[in-house]
């Protein structure tokens, strides 16, 4: 019988993380996952995998580590040795990069060249995913695809941009399979509370359950290219069994703003938006991305992936799982 497959994953207790290890699973990987130590528990979206007796050997391996600690990396890359690595930890909140530039620099930016040198001084075959994002693109306007130029409009996005080019280099410098996905934004049940698709579903599910009458917001004209993250998961994967190492974008192509998102997810309820919707100037950027619209021609041509959930179908899908959830629902359901 050959060997299982095995792969690291820094970030396994975030959105993308949690998803990634699941599918992994399934397919038969080994998966070990880098966590921080925290003083409350941070592990909710990955404990079902942890314990789920149906998951054919229970084989995810969680080590403690930081991915701002090189030594660290670089022993866990040595000892697990894996075939695949998913980079997916990041300082990943762009209004929080404003206030935290310097950590954001480390954690979003040079941690990449923590992981990639790891990898260099183990074994240069080891394939690499860099989650990089469409926050790149910033102000260049839209459609954006591999093409477009960089133009970041945040610490965040400076720090991911430094993150794509240091992988592009290791690919090109030491012949590396080291390659960036480009993703727009994805959303799920499992997203962190404080990004805007989240925020909305939550207080619309607290609306709904007389927890709440109001919910403050910021820039509501923004426009984004909103996909589900279990199918981008599913993108990265797809982009480490390619032939050749090459960057690719993963978007649904479709324009919301946020008002959208907002009407979207109360009229599911059968609500009016505006009725519940205030504004804080708190919740503003210095620079903001106006317009992130992906063109993912090139996934779907090379890697046959397309987004299939598009913003209607997210904005039920979560507002469901925020009612569900007060109601009880555990959260491996989701
Ligand atoms: P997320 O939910 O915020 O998860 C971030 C993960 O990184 C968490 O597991 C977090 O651990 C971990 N982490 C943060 N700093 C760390 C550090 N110093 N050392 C070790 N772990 C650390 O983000 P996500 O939405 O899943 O996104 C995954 C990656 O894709 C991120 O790199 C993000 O920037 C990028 N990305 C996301 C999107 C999107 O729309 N979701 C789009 C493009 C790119 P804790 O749980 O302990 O906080
Ligand atoms: O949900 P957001 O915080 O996501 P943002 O800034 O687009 O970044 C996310 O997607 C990137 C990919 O493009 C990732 F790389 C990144 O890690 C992250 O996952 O904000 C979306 C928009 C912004 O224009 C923001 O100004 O929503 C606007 N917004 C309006 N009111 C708000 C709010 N955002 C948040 N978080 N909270 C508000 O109250």
């Amino acid at each position: 019988m050959s060997e299982a497959k095995r792969a690291l994953i820094t970030g396994v207790t975030g959105q993308d993380g949690s998803y990634m290890a699941q599918q992994l699973l399934d397919k038969g990987y080994e998966v070990h996952g880098v966590v921080r130590r925290s003083s409350t528990f941070n592990r909710s979206r990955i404990d079902h995998l942890h314990h789920d007796e149906h998951i054919p050997g229970k084989n995810l391996h969680l080590h403690y580590g930081d991915v701002t600690d090189a030594g660290r990396m670089q022993q866990l890359v040595r000892e697990i040795h894996p075939h695949e690595v998913y980079n997916l930890a990041a300082q990943s909140h762009v209004r929080v990069s404003f206030d935290e530039p310097g950590y954001t620099a480390e954690a979003t930016g040079v941690s990449t060249l923590n992981m990639l040198e790891a990898i260099r001084t183990t074994d240069t075959s080891i394939r690499f995913y860099q989650a990089s994002t469409s926050e790149m693109f910033g102000a260049s306007p839209p459609p954006q695809n591999e093409d477009t130029p960089f133009y970041p409009r945040s610490p965040y996005g400076a720090a991911k941009v430094y993150s794509y080019w240091i992988t592009k280099n290791y690919r090109e410098a030491y012949d590396m399979f080291a390659v960036n996905g480009q993703l727009f934004n994805h959303e799920s049940p499992r997203r962190g509370e404080t990004f805007v698709t989240r925020k909305i579903s939550l207080a619309v599910a607290n609306i709904v359950k007389g927890n709440q009458t109001e919910v403050w917001m910021g820039n509501l004209d923004a426009i984004r290219d909103w996909g589900y993250a279990p199918e981008y998961t599913d993108g990265m994967w797809r982009m480490l069994q390619a032939d050749e190492p090459e960057d690719f974008v993963l978007a649904t192509g479709t324009a919301y703003t946020i008002r959208d998102f907002l009407k979207l997810s109360f009229e599911h309820v059968g609500l009016e938006w505006e009725d519940f919707v205030k504004f804080d100037p708190k919740f503003l950027r210095p620079t903001e991305v106006d317009e992130l619209i992906g063109d993912a021609g090139k996934a779907k041509a090379k890697l046959g992936w397309e987004a299939t959930v598009l913003p209607p179908e997210l904005a039920r899908i979560m507002v469901d799982a925020d009612i569900a959830r007060l109601e009880g629902a555990p959260e491996g359901k989701f």
